[in-house]
């Protein structure tokens, strides 16, 4: 996966500043007052948004739609440090603006996000077109600090903001005979430069078992470290599949399509020896070209900085593993 794990893309992030986490959690509270005050969304603030640059310093604005507390999602707290802002919205995979992991933040300046809708259909008694204001109020949205681990090698611990996909769903009712989730995502080849490009087939396109689409883990995303998501972390909604490897979490999502046979997603068509669909995190099984028994932690690049052992499903094995009882996890990577 357009590997480029050198040494010299960890060298140059050894002087990123770290966000303290009291000033994180100052505004949190702060936030927190507002929302408690506004009975609006903060949509003016998704307008002004686009008028920004995105380059890592400018800010997408506050998204006001934050629960009183942390989730009552079970496994969607870690006590682990955040990674900083800074380093969460400047080292992106977002293929569609290029294969550099500085290129999603230099490269999303003219992707527009609004106005925005999302389509869910397929197997569904109620299928419906979402516009994004209604798909924002369709349930109380909470804040989870997730790990991330990518399938590179590298993770990160974000805070997002969002509310479990599951909510989604049985609002248009799916059908008996659904079995899997087709995630499809944006493909503007005028603003996405490197749609139309060789690197992958437009548009990506990712996919779930109907069950892990179900799962109170998986995250429909708005937002992060109290904001609007940044272009270049997939605004204006995405997906958090946390206990999966970072490709499977689809950003700028346009489609949600139930389905009886397992979606053909964009990284099984383009390299299907190195990628499965299931791609749960997993130390024992290795990519062909690489082990996947630990990983480095965004922010912790230094010269003497360790490696973090890899958990099982990233760490979510208590919430997770029971979904895959009985299967092979080397043969349904
Ligand atoms: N549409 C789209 N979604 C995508 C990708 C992509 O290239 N295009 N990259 C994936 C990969 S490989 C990872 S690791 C995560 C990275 O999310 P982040 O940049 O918010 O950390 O997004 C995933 N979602
Ligand atoms: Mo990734």
């Amino acid at each position: 996966m357009l590997i480029r794990n050198t040494d010299r893309d960890w060298n140059h992030r050894l002087g990123s500043e770290i966000t303290p986490a009291a000033l994180y959690h100052g505004r949190r509270d702060w936030m927190r007052q507002v929302a408690a005050g506004a009975a609006g969304l903060g949509l003016a603030a998704w307008a002004a948004r686009d008028a920004r640059a995105q380059m890592g310093t400018a800010r997408p604005g506050k998204l006001s739609a934050l629960p009183a507390v942390g989730s009552k999602v079970a496994g969607a707290v870690t006590m682990e440090k955040l990674t900083s802002y800074q380093d969460a919205s400047t080292y992106n995979n977002f293929f569609e603006f290029g294969t550099d992991k500085a290129d999603p933040a230099r490269n999303s300046g003219r992707f527009q996000t609004s106005p925005w809708s999302v389509s869910v259909e397929g197997l569904v008694k109620q299928p419906r077109t979402f516009a994004l204001e209604d798909l924002l109020k369709l349930s109380a949205q909470e804040e989870r600090t997730y790990r991330l681990r990518c399938v590179e090698g590298w993770s990160m611990v974000i805070p997002w903001i969002g509310y479990s996909l599951a909510e989604l769903l049985k609002r248009v009712e799916p059908l008996g005979s659904a079995k899997f989730v087709e995630f499809v995502t944006a493909a503007d080849s005028k603003t996405m430069p490197f749609v139309g490009s060789g690197v992958l087939e437009w548009p990506y396109v990712e996919g779930l078992r109907l069950d892990e689409a179900m799962h109170p883990l998986t995250l429909l995303s708005f937002g992060m470290y109290g904001e609007i998501l940044p272009k270049q972390n997939g605004a204006p909604v995405r997906l958090v599949v946390p206990w999966k490897y970072g490709f499977k979490s689809s950003k700028s999502l346009v489609k949600i399509r139930l389905t009886e046979t397992e979606p053909r997603t964009a990284w099984v068509k383009s390299a299907p020896q190195e990628y499965g669909f299931y791609s749960n995190v997993n130390p024992q099984v290795d990519h062909p070209r690489w082990s996947q028994a630990s990983e480095r932690r965004i922010g912790e690049d230094g010269l003497f900085a360790k490696k973090r052992k890899t958990l099982m499903f990233n760490g979510y094995e208590a919430q997770v593993a029971q979904m895959y009882a009985g299967m092979d996890l080397k043969k349904f990577y």
